[in-house]
């Protein structure tokens, strides 16, 4: 019958096959025309802006669909491993520019469109940011994504299909106000909904035993998980792989007995606490929010994606044990660390495994990745609450812990304090799960994401459990994909370095190193400093319409962009544009390098410091750019609603990129490679990838200063008297005097109090004990910058030299030493 057709085996049938999509302009245009009228329903002649683009990403996509079937083939014929990437955060962007390159079809899409009166650089710019992330971790996910296809891995992105993401943010009399993110308003052409893939996700209830080590769990709550796939296109469409995000719903979307009641909202409770769950993004970087509600979402999308591994894995290979050579499942971060113990659920009470040898497959296909260090940012939950809400998983919490313990009293090296620091609970106060030792006890491979980053994690949180488990750290230097972060954000520069470097450039980064051998050539750096110039004129104009305010594209662009957070140090950015605008005012005689300051970022809504942060840039920028006697060599602005939009016009055309955090606080950064690769020279400090970069790009290359991370060790350890810095430094003096007593807020004097007297008394993140340092780097990037071919020559060198940072790189490595995939 029809009803069985989908069931049936078609392999004798005459089906027709699908028509093979043309990518002729002519053919793309009248796709377009057809896809306006057929599926979106309108006219030429009355649709909209947006309407075109809509019709164009659903031509773009039919264009995927093909590679994606193949793919998806090839590896189920192959019988290969596939990669799971599990993230509570993907800060994809746009992904018209991304997917239409990839095909190769710019040109083409270019034409068909002109052809219809359209143009696509217009369109483009409708489509809304899929801002699913907070930041470098969520858009390290989306590089990801991209350089597992570009590189021809199999692999699945698993996360949540937010109805709204990462809030926008407005300035108001220069504070933040956050509003909700409409991402989805017009639908999402991208997207496929898969309403027969959905899961069942339980809350709370109880337990019933069934034997020893197998249970029924009972919850009390459930939902369905329904999936949402947009196809990711690897470079050159060699493959295209799946982002799988998950939507919850309710399982009884109207419940009419009560509705019959007359209670009306009580018969949508359900719908309501469904919605609640996929609705909208934790806007916290670095610090993670501890309501029942964001334990529910990783649970959420945890659960549904195991079980949908697990659903594929026994429909190819029919047996659960050989899922560690055919599945490896990657988590970012902690947040979908309940995995460990999910995937313990799902073998023993589902697929009735013993506990031991569920306990070994699930080491064999977890890794872990960890982001930061800092102590706040460690998830944990408190047990009353974990018990409450997954019964079950705090059981199996309890037997691992036991388990592990076991092994590590074994040993026979650990004290009672050291097996208390690696337990899964932490029984100081409150108890609590600690979400990072239930990661790192159910992997094989933990991994940090810089060389640095590595050796702290190996020296700080993970010390005893690194001595139980020593072959289990490793390091994998984070890196970005150079088609959204050189080609498609930066043609100029791209289409040149290619003139020396040949076509190679995209599939291995690594032949940019071409270019040293014409850092140094007149023609060369002229050419290269007018691409920068271009890239500033177009930022200038963003500016102008943003803010209303006019720069001169001829002075240096500073920028610092990226999460505001004490421990990224933009206050001290600010206290030494403060700094430097005092000298200027002193000294106006003196060569100053015109200098245009720029800022972005967004700040944790519950984060004070953060807000007065913004508060702060915003008032100098007011005062600074309203005084004729700086006018011609300083301007600050702070640009509204960082996202990867905005980095996309604003890295191309950074001078300077400013990456200064606390040594030893930064993990990583990604910000850092995407300006260094678009040709700005770096001033910063030994943390994180930084380091490397000055190993790759050459110390002579890069402006780097202050502490390094033992030195802000041994600095908090042995006690550290900011006071005493301050005073012997008059211009910091000065200027947090200015701050503090209201030169940039004659309207409310005390504003900045606190956030000043914060470095006096305690000045956490060194940013006292960096300032001279840092003001005397500043004066050394002057002094290149007045010497213009030199400053060329080591921009040049720095573009050169970016290779290993690509997110290439990075994925094979994971690919090689962690999942097994390539050799
Ligand atoms: C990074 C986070 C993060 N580290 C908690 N940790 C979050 C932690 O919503 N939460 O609860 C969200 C994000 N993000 C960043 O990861 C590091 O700070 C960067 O240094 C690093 O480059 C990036 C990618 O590895």
């Amino acid at each position: 019958s029809a009803l069985l057709r989908g069931q049936m085996d078609t392999t004798d049938m005459n089906l027709p096959s699908p028509t093979p999509k043309s990518s002729d302009p002519a053919r793309l245009a009248a796709d377009i025309v057809d896809r306006l009228t057929y599926r979106i329903g309108k006219d030429a002649t009355v649709a909209t802006p947006d309407d075109w683009l809509t019709a164009a990403v659903l031509v773009v996509r039919d264009r995927v669909v093909e590679r994606w079937m193949e793919s998806t083939r090839e590896t189920y014929r192959r019988e290969g491993k596939r990669v799971y990437y599990l993230s509570m955060e993907f800060l994809i962007g746009r992904l018209m520019r991304d997917a239409v390159t990839n095909l190769e079809l710019v040109g083409e899409m270019q034409e068909a469109l002109g052809e219809l009166g359209v143009e696509l650089d217009l369109i483009r710019e409708l489509e809304p940011d899929a801002a699913l992330g907070n930041g470098g971790l969520g858009r390290l996910a989306a590089c990801f994504m991209e350089s597992m296809a570009s590189v021809d891995i199999p692999a699945y992105g698993y996360g949540i299909r937010y109805q709204n993401g990462m809030f926008r943010q407005e300035l108001s009399d220069g504070w933040q106000v956050e509003l909700p993110e409409t991402w989805l308003e017009h639908g999402n052409p991208w997207e496929f909904e898969r309403r027969e893939s959905r899961y069942e996700i339980g809350f709370g209830g109880h337990i019933e035993r069934d034997d020893a080590d197998n249970c029924t769990w009972k919850p009390a709550e459930r939902f369905w998980a329904e999936a949402f796939d947009t196809p990711i296109v690897g470079w050159k469409a060699k493959r295209v792989n799946t982002l799988r995000l998950w939507r919850a719903e309710p399982i009884d979307p109207l419940e009419l007995e009560a509705f019959n009641r007359g209670d009306h909202m009580g018969a949508l409770q359900d719908s309501m606490k469904a919605e609640a769950l996929s609705r909208v993004l934790y806007p916290a970087d670095a610090t993670p929010a501890g309501q029942a509600l964001r334990l529910r979402q990783e649970f959420f999308f945890s659960s549904a994606s195991l079980q949908d591994i697990l659903r594929r894995h026994m429909a190819q290979f029919g047996r659960i044990t050989s899922l560690p050579e055919k599945a490896a499942i990657q988590l970012n971060d902690t947040h979908p660390a309940v995995s460990v113990a999910e995937l313990m659920r799902l073998l023993i009470d589902v697929h009735n495994l013993d506990f031991d040898t569920a306990w070994d497959i699930t080491k064999r296909t977890i890794a872990y990745t960890n982001h930061t260090l800092l102590p706040e940012a460690l998830e944990s939950w408190p047990v009353p609450l974990f018990e409450q809400l997954l019964p079950r998983h705090m059981q199996l919490i309890y037997k691992i812990n036991a388990r592990v313990l076991r092994e590590a009293r074994a040993t026979g090296t650990f004290d009672d304090a050291q097996v208390a620091g690696m337990s899964l609970i932490d029984e100081h106060g409150e108890r609590r799960v600690r979400m990072g030792n239930l990661a790192f006890v159910g992997a094989h491979s933990i991994n940090g994401v810089s060389g640095l980053h590595t050796e702290l994690m190996k020296e700080t949180v993970f010390k005893d459990l690194h001595k139980l488990y020593p072959l289990r750290i490793n390091n994998k230097t984070n890196g970005i994909t150079p088609r959204r972060w050189l080609m498609q954000c930066n043609p100029g520069l791209y289409n040149l370095s290619r003139e020396v470097t040949g076509d190679s450039i995209m599939s291995d980064l690594d032949a940019m190193k071409a270019l040293d051998t014409v850092a140094e050539d007149a023609a060369f750096q002229e050419r290269f400093a007018a691409i920068k110039r271009a890239n500033k004129d177009r930022l200038a104009g963003v500016i102008e319409k943003r803010i209303g305010l006019k720069v001169d594209p001829s002075a240096m662009f500073d920028i610092q962009i990226k999460r505001i957070h004490e421990y990224k140090r933009q206050l001290m950015n600010i206290v030494e544009t403060v700094a430097l605008y005092d000298q200027i005012r002193s000294h106006p005689e003196r060569a100053w390098a015109p200098r245009v300051k720029l800022f972005a970022g967004k700040a944790a809504s519950s984060y004070h410091n953060a807000k007065l942060i913004i508060k702060l840039a915003n008032d100098v920028a007011r005062v600074v750019n309203a005084d004729p006697a700086t006018r011609d060599v300083l301007k600050v602005a702070f640009l509204p609603n960082y996202n990867v939009s905005l980095a996309e016009v604003m890295v191309p055309a950074a001078d300077l990129s400013e990456q200064i955090s606390t040594a030893g606080m930064e993990a990583s950064g990604t910000g850092n490679m995407k300006f260094a690769l678009n040709g700005a020279l770096t001033i910063g400090t030994l943390d994180g990838a930084n380091v490397e970069m000055r190993e790759h790009i050459g110390a002579e290359n890069i402006i780097i200063f202050g502490l390094t991370a033992a030195e802000v060790a041994e600095k908090r350890a042995n006690g550290y008297s900011p006071e005493e810095v301050i005073a012997a430094s008059p211009e910091l003096s000065q200027a947090l005097k200015a701050i503090e007593s209201g030169v940039f807020s004659p309207e409310d004097r005390n504003r900045y109090a606190d956030l000043v007297a914060g470095l006096r008394m305690s000045d956490w993140f060194m940013v006292a004990a960096d300032f001279d340092s840092y003001a005397a780097a500043q004066r050394d990037v002057d002094g290149i910058w007045a010497e213009q071919p030199r400053w060329q020559a080591m921009a040049i060198r720095n573009a050169a030299r970016m290779g290993y940072f690509s997110s290439d790189r990075t994925i094979r490595q994971y690919g090689r030493e962690i999942w097994n995939v390539i050799n």
